[in-house]
This record gives C-alpha cells, sequence and structure tokens, in this order.
C-alpha cells in the first residue's frame, strides 16, 4: 500500500507575480509547503530562473488567465496590488497579497468584499504575528498574566533609506502610495499591537517628517521618512509608535512593549527567541522552548530550545496556514483581507491626523 502520510494532503497549483526581494521570499515558503509553483510573471525573470519560480509567463494576465493554478501570490509594487487581486479573484484564484493591500482604504475595502463574495481565501502576510514569543505575548495578555493593559508603545526602525542616494519604488506615492514608511512597516507594528493586546487602536494624532528633500537626484520627495502617533485604544489603554526608515544602524527592529496593572511585556523582532517579562518585585527573560511555551505558541517552535528560528520560520508558518485554509482548515490568528482594510484605515488615519493636526478616528 502506497504510504501517504509523508504526502502533502493536497498540492496547490501557484503562480508567483513579482520577482523582487518578497517574490523569492514567497517562492521558497511556497515550495516548503509543499505546492507545485507552476509560473511566475514579474520584470526580472533572470533571477526568477536561478531561484526556481517556475514557468516563466509573458504577463501577470496571463499567469492569472491561464487556467492552470488554483492561488497567486502577488509581491509587486503596491499600485499593483489592486488591480492584479481583483482579477485573480474574479478568475477565481485564491489570492495571497502583499501589504499594503491598496493605497487607499476605499480600494482595500473593495478588494475585501469580492473575497467574501467570491468565498475565495485572501490573506496579507502580517508575518510577524506567526513568531512564536509573539503568539507567546499574546497569550500572556489574553490568559490575564499582565492584568489590564494600559500602555501599548514601541516602535518599528529601519535605515536603508537613509542616505539622499538611497531610492526605492516606494519612495514615489504613484507606485507605493501617499504614505510610505507608515504603510510599509508602521502597518505590521499595529497589526502586531492589534495581535497581542487583543484590543484596537480607535484614534491617532501623528506627526510625519520628510527627513532627505530630495533622492537620487530626483524631487522633491513627497512620501515620509519618519513617523510618530499617539492613540487611544478601544480597551483604554494609551498608546505610541515610532517608525523610521532612516534611523542609523537600526535594520529592521520593530520592538513593542505592553504594560499591564501586573506585568510589562517587550517583544524585539530582531531578538525574537525571547520575551522580556517585567514585573514589580522582578523582571526576567522568556526563552523559547517547545516544552514550557503555552499551547497556543508551541506549534510555532517547530525546533528545541536553542535552535534559533527566525523570520523565514514566520513565513513558511504563513503561508503554510494560508494553503491549510485552502483546505477548508481554520487557523486562528491568520491574517485576512480583513486585516488589509484594517492597516488601510489605521494608515489613512495618521495620514490625515499628521496634515490636519487633529485627533482622527480609525
Ligand atoms: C522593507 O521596509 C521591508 O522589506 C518591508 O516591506 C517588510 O514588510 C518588512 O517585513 C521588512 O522590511
Amino acid at each position: 500500500m502506497q504510504d501517504i502520510s509523508s504526502q502533502p494532503p493536497h498540492r496547490p497549483r501557484v503562480g508567483i507575480i513579482g520577482t523582487g526581494f518578497m517574490g523569492g521570499v514567497h517562492a521558497r515558503s511556497a515550495r516548503l509547503a509543499g505546492a507545485r509553483i507552476v509560473g511566475v510573471a514579474g520584470t526580472r525573470i533572470e533571477r526568477a530562473r536561478q531561484h526556481g519560480f517556475g514557468r516563466p509567463f509573458a504577463s501577470a494576465d496571463e499567469l492569472i488567465e491561464s487556467g492552470e493554478i488554483d492561488v497567486v501570490h502577488i509581491c509587486t509594487p503596491n499600485n499593483l496590488h489592486a488591480p492584479l487581486t481583483l482579477k485573480a479573484l474574479a478568475a477565481g484564484l485564491a489570492v495571497i497579497c502583499e501589504k499594503p493591500l491598496a493605497t487607499d482604504v476605499e480600494t482595500a475595502v473593495l478588494m475585501a468584499a469580492r473575497a467574501a463574495e467570491a468565498g475565495l481565501v485572501a490573506t496579507v502576510p502580517f508575518v510577524y504575528r506567526f513568531h512564536a514569543m509573539a503568539r507567546e505575548a499574546r497569550q500572556r495578555v489574553a490568559r490575564g498574566d499582565a492584568g489590564r493593559v494600559v500602555l501599548v508603545q514601541g516602535s518599528y526602525l529601519q535605515d536603508w533609506l537613509l542616505r539622499p542616494e538611497d531610492d526605492n519604488w516606494r519612495v514615489d506615492p504613484e507606485i507605493g502610495g501617499a504614505s510610505r514608511v507608515f504603510a510599509d512597516i508602521g502597518s505590521h507594528w499595529c497589526d502586531l499591537a492589534e495581535f497581542v493586546t487583543g484590543d484596537r487602536i480607535t484614534e491617532v494624532s501623528a506627526q510625519t517628517a520628510v527627513v532627505q528633500q530630495a533622492r537620487a537626484g530626483n524631487g522633491p520627495v513627497l512620501t515620509e521618512d519618519l513617523v510618530t502617533v499617539q492613540f487611544r485604544t478601544r480597551g483604554g489603554a494609551l498608546g505610541s509608535v515610532t517608525t523610521s526608515q532612516v534611523s542609523p544602524g537600526r535594520k529592521n527592529r520593530l520592538f513593542l512593549e505592553v504594560s499591564g496593572t501586573e506585568e510589562s511585556i517587550a517583544f524585539d523582532q530582531e531578538q525574537p527567541e525571547r520575551l522580556w517579562i517585567g514585573r514589580r518585585d522582578g523582571a526576567r527573560l522568556l526563552v523559547r522552548d517547545p516544552e514550557t511555551l503555552s499551547p497556543a505558541a508551541v506549534p510555532y517552535s517547530p525546533l528545541p530550545a536553542g535552535h534559533p528560528q527566525g523570520y523565514y520560520d514566520c513565513f513558511d508558518a504563513f503561508v503554510a496556514e494560508s494553503y491549510a485554509a485552502l483546505r477548508g482548515e481554520q487557523r486562528d490568528g491568520l491574517p485576512t483581507f480583513e486585516d488589509g482594510v484594517r492597516a488601510a484605515r489605521i494608515c489613512a488615519a495618521v495620514l490625515d491626523s499628521a496634515r490636519t493636526g487633529e485627533w482622527t478616528p480609525c
């Protein structure tokens, strides 16, 4: 008899659109999750060949309409997320679309509505949710270990756009959208903060700044390098977050600290193997260990303690769970288009608040 236990239960036929950094990350995770990567469309097809993305298609439309795929991963610049997603949903495909889902709220809402009407799986890679220690932090809050959450704060800092010669399509609002740093990484921070606390940001007061007024000879720069936000939550907590793509030496430093009436919990994406737990009578580091983690975190901790996990593991778990949803399985905490809409609403409120100087609901 054939041993089917080692076979993935279903091998989705996958297309990848976009051949940049994220296209490579998606393709790798798709392969590991047992998908058959049928084809790829994008501007750097040679790179795609080297990375084993599958057969090159002449265009994204051709790949979407090929009839050869079940799910498409959209890893293009932001302005293409909406048109490609809407085409893919109309063709009956499940969609995994990079964030920001859309560059405005109305379009994000439309995308989520189309996915819901069609009954298709539609997810967005808010992947930091898949760190075992982020799940552990969430569990501690849900279980009441932290007490009542009163303060949520942190930052997400990078430096890859520090210099005037640093440039990228994200700088151009026609391609990246009106917001740059907040849509790109502030969205991750807010998603993680809401995920860990189970609370909602309800109101923001924001400031934005452009540090490099011209980049790579082009100018003037219209998208923000820095954003600071103060916020209030539905649960009555206060909060603040600082986001930057011009902080020297900070590469991808997402830091989130939640203070409750009993304990504080701090998570640092660059040190994802541990949580800092602070109490009035002392503080300690909780180290990732599947033997001691709460049941909600164990599935995201496949390696034994002392064998560091990281970003790829998060991405692998996110893609595997998106495919599990294709099989009709429900997983707690899978980020969907509704979460993409949520991020778009917060981002729009942040830009509005920065423009008007007013507290703005979201
Ligand atoms: C660039 O800022 C970037 O690659 C983001 O686009 C990702 O979402 C984030 O995970 C890391 O930084």
